[in-house]
């Protein structure tokens, strides 16, 4: 395995992610979900203005459903550039999702990381097939191995969504063919039925596969959010939060914004002495050009 062993723990800022609306979350689930392109440049210019530096980027039709239309991601786009323009914020990173809902095909989504060049800095690339919940989450290697391509073609920096170990193996043979390199940043997405579950030794173990060139991340999913989030920041790694994953801010109580999970978020890591990256320090740190 050529990763070098061990996280090594480091106080550099934590860089939080911040998944605003995601494919699967309802309208039912939080009614607070950001689903219209302005909905979602409001919340997302509140996430980062409560310490969020990356926008993770799914978005809805006008029926409310999951699509990877081009125009809607525009929307969403300048919505929340503006959003964030007008109330003098740093501009996040924007990190569109190619994982989309799990009946996204190939196609759906190449078209808006081609068309929407130059307007976002990152895309997920989701490493392996798995069972989702009731579903299936098809990420067959040949799909892998196109949409990695594609991002070293356009200059996007991949965001390795690991959802179960051998996903990290997957990571090292795209990099054995070129399709990756360092730095790499891994996304631990712990908790969905069918993939690795949010527990201290599997973190550990995640984390301890990830090289000191690299940076990682865990997303724990619904009531592992916090948790996963707590065990994370003394380790040094970054943390996700949003309604993608989690809709509630404590057991029984919905979230009445994203970015009230972000300053939940923040505070943890304050607490732990951690300073919470801006997104121009979130891109040194993760070695991503401005647009
Ligand atoms: N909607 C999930 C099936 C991604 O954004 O790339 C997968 C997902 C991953 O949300
Ligand atoms: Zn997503």
């Amino acid at each position: 395995m050529s990763f070098a062993s061990g996280a090594i723990p480091c106080i550099r800022p934590i860089i939080i992610t911040c998944a605003i609306t995601g494919a699967e979350t309802t309208l039912a689930h939080n009614p607070n979900l950001p689903v219209t392109p302005d909905q979602q440049g409001i919340a997302s210019a509140d996430a980062v203005s409560d310490g969020a530096s990356i926008i993770h980027l799914h978005v809805r039709d006008d029926a409310g459903k999951p699509t990877q239309d081009i125009g809607r991601f525009r929307a969403a786009i300048e919505a929340i550039k503006s959003r964030c323009a007008e109330r003098n914020l740093e501009q996040p990173i924007i990190q569109i999702s190619t994982g989309g809902s799990v009946d996204a095909t190939l196609e759906s989504r190449r078209e808006p990381l081609i068309a929407l060049k130059g307007l976002y800095e990152m895309a997920s690339l989701n490493l392996g097939t798995m069972n989702f919940f009731d579903d299936v989450f098809y990420n067959p290697l040949n799909y892998v191995m196109d949409l990695a391509g594609l991002m070293q073609a356009l200059g996007v920096t991949p965001e390795l969504g690991v959802y179960d170990v051998g996903h990290i193996w997957i990571a090292q043979m795209l990099m054995e063919k070129g399709l990756l390199s360092h730095p790499m940043h891994f996304t631990f997405a712990m908790g969905v039925l069918g993939g690795i579950p949010y527990e201290q030794d599997n973190l550990n173990f995640l984390a301890g596969k990830v090289g000191p060139h690299d940076t990682w991340g865990v997303a724990g999913i619904g009531r592992h959010e916090f948790p996963a989030a707590e065990q994370a920041i003394p380790m040094g790694g970054n943390v996700r939060v949003g309604f993608e994953d989690n809709v509630y801010i404590e057991r029984g109580r919905i979230a009445a914004s994203n970015a009230e999970l972000v300053r939940k978020a923040a505070s943890y890591a304050r607490t732990h002495g951690r300073a919470i990256a801006k997104p121009s320090e979130a891109k040194e740190i993760m070695g991503i050009k401005s647009l």
